[in-house]
């Protein structure tokens, strides 16, 4: 597919996925270092999510945080010329790298709740924007994103308490009426890049015996002037770091509502910031 419907579908969807952008010998390599890492320490900021007792997969392989301070290849990776061309083609801008993540997901693991990853990061001017590449195959079986094409549309949603047998995160938002939420099935090397705004989560791991390994980029474009303070410093993709105004509190709202049948978002005061719902110790 050329550029520019893939340049086109991003604009109306609000995502792209780019097939093939690693290879599945580089996903391979990655996956073995990131496991490798995973099972032989713990590193600053693990994130275990809530509501764990015992039996939690989660305990033993809790996501690994701003990788790309503490780890070369999870920062090269991220920083790679292949994202960031992407990247810049979809937002006009060079991108700054403002976290890095690697989810592991191990068979019988919760999912993550819906949400918008503006509403956590605050880049202002504009949005920010997320690279997702798979490490092995994702699937609805062991929890795949799932994404709401056409919610980056939207403000930021007022969020709501989620499930947290589902989710090992206890809040979400709602799918606003006329969408519908989508599972994006993925290949070792294939990328999603997403508009900030964008609606997505993935579902529990249900399979008996399948990780679901990935590693994850978000990403603020070089114009941006804030972000909020848990992630600063931005990198540029030549490896500078980047210290931003700190964005605090945030604004309005957004409540998905009916009136006269017509569904429309009401706007309310005060985003509900709450970094404890994402681990985030600030
Ligand atoms: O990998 C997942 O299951 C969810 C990822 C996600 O929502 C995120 O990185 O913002």
């Amino acid at each position: 597919m050329s550029e520019e419907i893939l340049l086109d579908q991003y604009q109306k969807e609000g995502y792209l996925l780019a097939r093939g952008l690693f290879s599945p010998a580089e996903a391979a390599q990655h996956l073995e270092h990131f496991m490798q890492l995973r099972t032989s320490g713990t590193y600053p900021l693990d994130h275990l999510g809530v509501d764990t007792d015992k039996s939690d997969p989660i305990l033993k392989y809790p996501r690994m945080t701003h990788i790309q301070r503490w780890d070369p290849l999870g920062r090269q990776c991220l920083t790679d010329a292949r994202i960031a061309h992407w990247m810049t083609l979809l937002s006009g801008q060079a991108p700054l790298l403002v976290q890095g993540m690697v989810y592991f997901k191990p068979p019988g693991s919760r999912g993550q709740a819906l949400h918008q990853d503006q509403f956590y990061l605050k880049a202002q001017p504009g949005t920010c924007m997320a690279a997702w590449m798979a490490l092995e195959p994702a699937d609805e079986g062991n929890g795949c994103l799932q994404v709401v094409p056409g919610s980056h549309q939207l403000p930021m949603l007022c969020t709501q308490k989620a499930d947290t047998t589902l989710s090992f995160t206890d809040v979400g938002v709602p799918v606003p009426a006329g969408l519908e939420a989508v599972l994006v099935p993925m290949e070792p090397g294939d990328v999603i890049f997403f508009n900030g705004s964008l609606i997505h989560g993935s579902p529990p791991n249900t399979s008996a015996d399948r990780f679901r390994c990935a590693i994850t980029g978000h990403y603020i474009s070089a114009d941006a002037r804030q972000v909020a303070k848990y992630y600063q410093p931005a990198l540029s993709m030549d490896g500078r770091e980047l210290w931003l105004e700190i964005s605090e509190g945030g604004g309005p709202c957004g409540v998905w509502v009916d009136h006269q049948g017509q569904p429309v978002v009401e706007v309310r005061e005060g985003w509900a910031w709450r970094p404890e719902a994402q681990g985030i110790r600030v």
